[in-house]
């Protein structure tokens, strides 16, 4: 099926083609800051009843963008139903974030994982992106997604959210062969999950690596950047008669930037610690950029939070390339009308930066 967008500044600012405006979406746009999110998990029962009903999971995707012009959906999911779909048993209570239920410890836990079969195990998403791509009807790109294998395997590895990412950690300095093999498996698998989310209609992918910023540069080259480099080679990057573009984020990431740049990926995410003139700087117009308002700055009002959105426009400066977007994912307590406030600005401050 190829349906003509009514919409495509995402995709043309993510191959750093001329804009009218910056596009601008939000990292989790579906979440716990909308009543209507909130509405719907409450019938859904549980997060995970959510994320494998396509019903439900394309009813929550769809809600920010009835409230604010975006340009893109979101898929509705999360990084870590891939240990779900290998068997470790992944559940998310409220205000607990994620578990899973048997978390990988040794050696024969890496060898004994599966590569799983998306079409089978993780049917729901191809399903849920089909539904969404019915629903949107052409009017903004769908954002597919997955985690790194790095950020995927700390929760494996943890069963939790961690801070100190001790497990994780020790296996890496004691036996870097069995977290090899972890992330070996993971990238596989990845791969495989992505490009079953192209052929579902996915129209631009995004890899999270939350958690590559807490590692030493060597580990982050070898542990995380490596794995993403794999994934970004093992894409099919064309798809409906256009470029798939892929959006690499590491959190914490900004002194690896110009490295991050060398690996394929069309664009880079930003988070609000680096300035995006530099972040510009390092990358040398190599890929489009994604970023990076402070999260934070939408707890303060209105009025605040248009110059913040102008420091972020002025500092990518003139040109294409840039999706406007936060630095990371919107606060569970943020004020939606703070959101609109933020949007609106976009529209109306960006056009200048692309007369
Ligand atoms: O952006 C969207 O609207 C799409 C939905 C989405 C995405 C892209 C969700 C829904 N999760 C994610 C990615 C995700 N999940 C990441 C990478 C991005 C990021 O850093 O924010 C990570 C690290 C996770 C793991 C995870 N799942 C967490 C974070 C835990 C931690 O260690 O900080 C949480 C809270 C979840 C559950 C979850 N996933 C998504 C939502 C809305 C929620 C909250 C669940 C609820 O309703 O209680």
């Amino acid at each position: 099926m190829i349906q003509a967008l009514a919409n495509d500044r995402l995709l043309r600012a993510l191959s750093r083609e001329p804009v009218d405006r910056t596009p601008v979406w939000i990292m989790r746009q579906a979440g716990r800051y909308l009543p209507e999110y909130r509405a719907t998990r409450e019938r859904a029962g549980s997060f995970m009843a959510l994320c494998t009903s396509p019903e439900l999971a394309c009813e929550v995707t769809l809600q920010p963008l009835a409230r604010f012009p975006l340009d893109a959906a979101i898929l509705f999911s999360d990084i870590l139903v891939m240990a779900h779909a290998m068997g470790r048993g992944l559940s998310v209570e409220e205000g607990e974030g994620p578990r899973i239920a048997r978390p990988v410890a040794s050696e024969a836990d890496v060898r004994s994982l599966p590569v799983p079969d998306p079409d089978d195990k993780l049917r729901f998403v191809l399903d849920t992106i089909a539904l969404i791509r019915r629903e949107l009807h052409g009017r903004v790109p769908l954002i597919g997604f997955a985690g790194s294998p790095w950020t995927v395997a700390t929760y494996m590895v943890e069963g939790r959210s961690s801070v100190d990412f001790a497990r994780i950690r020790g296996l890496l300095q004691a036996g870097p062969r069995t977290l090899h093999a972890l992330l070996e498996k993971l990238a596989r698998a990845t791969i495989r999950y992505l490009n079953a989310q192209i052929a579902a209609g996915a129209q631009a992918l995004m890899i999270f690596d939350t958690w590559g910023g807490v590692l030493a540069t060597p580990d982050y080259l070898e542990f995380s950047l490596a794995y993403m480099e794999q994934i970004l080679a093992g894409l099919a990057r064309q798809s409906e008669g256009r470029r798939v573009p892929v959006i690499l984020f590491t959190k914490g990431g900004g002194i690896w930037l110009s490295r991050m740049a060398a690996t394929g990926a069309d664009a880079l995410g930003i988070d609000w610690t680096i300035e995006l003139s530099a972040a510009r700087n390092a990358t040398g117009d190599r890929v489009a950029l994604q970023g990076n308002l402070d999260p934070a700055l939408l707890h303060q009002p209105p009025e605040a939070i248009r110059p913040g959105v102008a420091r972020v426009l002025e500092s990518y400066g003139h040109g294409h390339g840039h999706v406007f977007n936060l630095g990371h994912g919107v606060q569970p307590h943020t004020d939606p009308e703070h959101v609109a406030a933020m949007v609106a600005a976009v529209h109306e401050l960006s056009p200048a930066f692309h007369a």
